[in-house]
């Protein structure tokens, strides 16, 4: 019998879960303790459920396999040397293939890839990862001292997880690792009998461009300045936008700060309010309402790099701001920008019931369906 590592505990209030990947066949056994002194005996009860592997990536033809030897560290990047980080020269266009540990009773210790990348002009990247763990990914800038992260993701066993972001010239790190979800489970991914692998494919286009559509209204603010920064700025100053308007702005989000918009709008009656977003860098465009003092929020959503989006909702009249940020705050400066967005401000008009003989007939069936009454007598 080998002897395993301490896997976990509970509380007595918690219930602890463990999970052990990729298991080669055999017979495994669970010893279960109390951790302190009680008096005995004590009741317990667990289950275990078991998954057949099912999951197997394999390398695709033309794909460049990972000169790093299942067990060892070399291609570890900042974990082995912040100032000359030891990394794989990664191209785009190419297909990379490569194995994965963590076979330690020591938690700290497991497999981690980077890839360095150069571009030689702005593109957009994207990195397509398939795993037979869950892994964590991340796309950087390639500066262990200033780790900008422009994209991340986490996913699960055989889950495809993509990367993308629109990035200027420069150097950048794109590395993978077990997902640190797992770190306290230990002994997990062996390299024996066969070594967990992933797929990592990089491909590079021309960055995306956010064009402004004809007839649109500029924002009127140039990048570095913050004119319109609405509550983020004393005295607060607001731009506007007005319903069936779509104005052209642009921003940036360096060095922990960004650039915010706010554009102040008015509704004379309720509405369904829609804002349609897109922008140069993962973008987010929210409507709110109250003042500076006490902001309400009303409705918002979130985009990737180039993703058109939309957020809705009925407003009932009244003052209204629309928001538009970044949701990064770093590795977009103006001087790599700016970063174009587009919003388009739809406000329609509430459909009233349908009125008249047939229109009221629905009404009262509609009113009597929900009431449960199952029959309607007419007066004559
Ligand atoms: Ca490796
Ligand atoms: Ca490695
Ligand atoms: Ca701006
Ligand atoms: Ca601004």
């Amino acid at each position: 019998m080998t002897t395993g590592a301490f896997l976990d505990c509970g509380d007595g209030t918690t219930n602890p879960t463990l999970r052990w990947y990729n298991m080669p066949a055999g017979t495994y056994y669970f010893p279960v303790n109390a951790i302190d002194s009680y008096a005995w005996p004590l009741d317990f009860e667990f289950t275990i459920s078991v998954e057949e592997v099912t999951c197997d990536v394999t390398c695709p033809g033309g794909g460049i396999a990972e000169v790093e030897p299942c067990g060892d560290l070399v291609n570890d990047g900042c974990y082995l040397d912040s100032s000359a980080p030891p990394v794989i020269t990664a191209t785009c266009g190419e297909v990379y293939c490569g194995t994965l540990f963590a076979d330690s009773a020591d938690p700290d210790i497991y497999d981690a890839d980077f890839y360095e990348l150069t571009l030689a002009s702005a593109q957009t990247v994207t990195w397509n990862i398939e795993s037979e763990i869950p892994v964590v990914a991340l796309l950087t800038k390639g500066d262990c001292t200033d780790l900008v992260v422009y994209d991340s993701g986490l996913t699960g066993q055989c889950e495809p997880l993509e990367l993308s972001a629109n990035l200027p010239a420069g150097n950048y790190f794109l590395w993978i690792e077990p997902s640190d979800e797992l770190d306290t489970i230990a002994d997990r991914f062996p390299c024996a009998p066969t070594p967990v692998e992933y797929t990592a494919a990089l491909t590079c286009e021309a960055p995306c461009e956010v064009t402004c559509p004809g007839g649109a209204s500029a924002e009127g603010e140039t990048c570095g300045d913050s004119t319109n920064d609405g509550c983020n700025v004393d005295p607060n100053v607001f731009g506007a936008i007005a319903c069936g308007e779509t104005v052209c702005g642009n921003l940036f989000a360096d060095a922990g700060s960004r650039d915010t918009d706010w554009y102040e709008f008015t509704l004379a009656e309720a509405q369904t309010v829609t804002v349609n977003a897109q922008g140069e860098l993962p973008l987010v465009a929210s409507i709110w309402s109250g003042d500076c003092a006490g902001l309400v929020f009303e409705t918002g959503e979130v985009g990737d790099t180039c993703e058109a989006f939309n957020a809705s909702k009925v407003l009932d009249a009244g003052t209204y701001y629309l928001f538009v940020a970044s949701t990064e705050y770093y590795g977009y400066s103006c001087a790599d920008g700016p970063w174009d967005y587009t919003v388009e401000l739809t406000c329609d008009t509430l459909e009233v019931p349908a009125t008249g003989p047939l229109g009221l007939g629905i009404l009262i069936l509609a009113i009597s369906g929900l009431l449960g009454f199952r029959t309607i007598r007419r007066k004559k």
